[in-house]
């Protein structure tokens, strides 16, 4: 059975605070621990859900969400504290309406290969069937990336038995051009393990943060066409390459621009705009190109620093008018326990975007 629950935004005001047992909702912490006014409330305020992926599916806004858990882990730089089993979809009829949080759509005990840590998901609808893709450890502790499909949008989803061919790493996001064709982004350096994979072949000893040559090109994240299944590449992985002013490669030492997970790709005025975090230096940054492969040219920020280590979002439309999901700690000052939040975005006349606060002051 699905329930209602609390949803609020900055620009956005909600319908209803409500729990999961349906009863009224306490107000979130009004303010952050140094004492900053957030800028939206949570979506949801009895349940942790993180990196949101939006979707508009025949008409209401889906939302593909991590469903973050305490599993006592302490935090560390592989993001172990990240322990996460299961996936349950939210909606909402338009932003600011209820969200309805729906039952457990995938858990990872029905995955064949996989073993722990279900992060960040995506979502992508053809033909009648919606494709949940969902990065998780396979047996021997290596990220890969599944697909699971249902005739819902909402699922139960049934997940392939096998790991996506020739993709790795984790936080995958899919993007449907205007002609139909899907693209699968991935990847995510440290405990990510994209760097174990820079020669093509997966190196567990290629280290746990990233190249460690900051004078040299940083990792990219991956792109490949999906095949018109929507469960395989349809050609190996290519560098999402993001190049700064002076169309030179970001290096791996520019924490401030250089790609480190959350990979998220959407179209405005025949422009390819490239979403991703800046990781330990916080930032959702973004990255314009002239095709899905990119070069995408280093452009700004999206989002400045949430409460939290993590920052990860999906940019959406919406009855003409755009939309940043993102998340942070509000309701538990920990970093892995995160909740989804929503908040109006806006494009300057060049195409350009008005970097988001999350505090109001
Ligand atoms: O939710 C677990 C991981 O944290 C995600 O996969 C990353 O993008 C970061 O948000």
């Amino acid at each position: 059975m699905a329930f209602l629950a609390g949803c609020s935004s900055g620009g956005v005001p909600n319908d209803t605070i409500a729990n999961a047992s349906g009863g009224t909702d306490s107000p979130a912490a009004a303010r952050s621990p140094d004492g900053k006014q957030y800028l939206a409330q949570p979506l949801v305020k009895d349940l942790f859900f993180a990196d949101p992926s939006a979707h508009v599916f025949d008409g209401k806004i889906y939302i593909y969400p991590s469903h973050d858990v305490d599993a006592g882990i302490p935090d560390d730089d592989l993001g172990s504290q990240y322990a996460m089993h299961d996936y349950q979809v939210l909606s909402m009829d338009r932003p600011g309406g209820a969200v309805t949080v729906h039952p457990v759509a995938l858990d990872l005990k029905q995955v064949p290969w996989a073993s722990e840590k279900a992060w960040a998901p995506d979502a992508a609808y053809k033909n009648g069937t919606y494709y949940l893709y969902f990065p998780a450890k396979d047996k021997q502790g290596v990220f890969r990336i599944g697909v699971a499909t249902s005739a819902s949008p909402v699922g139960p989803f049934k997940a392939e038995p096998q790991p996506i061919q020739g993709a790795y790493s984790m936080d995958p996001a899919v993007f449907t051009d205007e002609d139909g064709q899907s693209y699968l982004y991935l990847g995510g350096i440290w405990g990510g393990q994209l760097q174990r994979w820079a020669t093509g072949k997966y190196d567990p000893n290629a280290g746990d943060t990233d190249l460690k040559k900051d004078d040299q090109p940083a990792l990219s994240g991956k792109v490949a066409r999906l095949s018109p299944d929507m469960k395989q590449l349809a050609e190996p992985l290519r560098d999402a390459v993001i190049l700064d002013e002076k169309g030179k490669p970001v290096l791996g030492g520019d924490h401030d621009r250089r790609f480190f997970e959350g990979s998220w790709m959407f179209k405005r005025g025949g422009k390819y705009y490239y979403m991703y975090s800046t990781g330990d230096t916080h930032f959702l940054a973004y990255a314009i190109g002239d095709n899905p492969y990119g070069p995408f040219k280093y452009t700004g920020r999206i989002l400045e620093p949430v409460q939290g280590w993590t920052s990860h979002g999906s940019v959406f439309a919406f009855k003409g008018k755009w939309y940043l999901a993102y998340h942070d700690t509000q309701l538990s000052n920990k970093n892995h326990l995160r909740s989804a939040k929503m908040t109006e975005l806006t494009f300057n006349p060049d195409g350009t975007i008005q970097t988001i606060k999350p505090f109001k002051d």
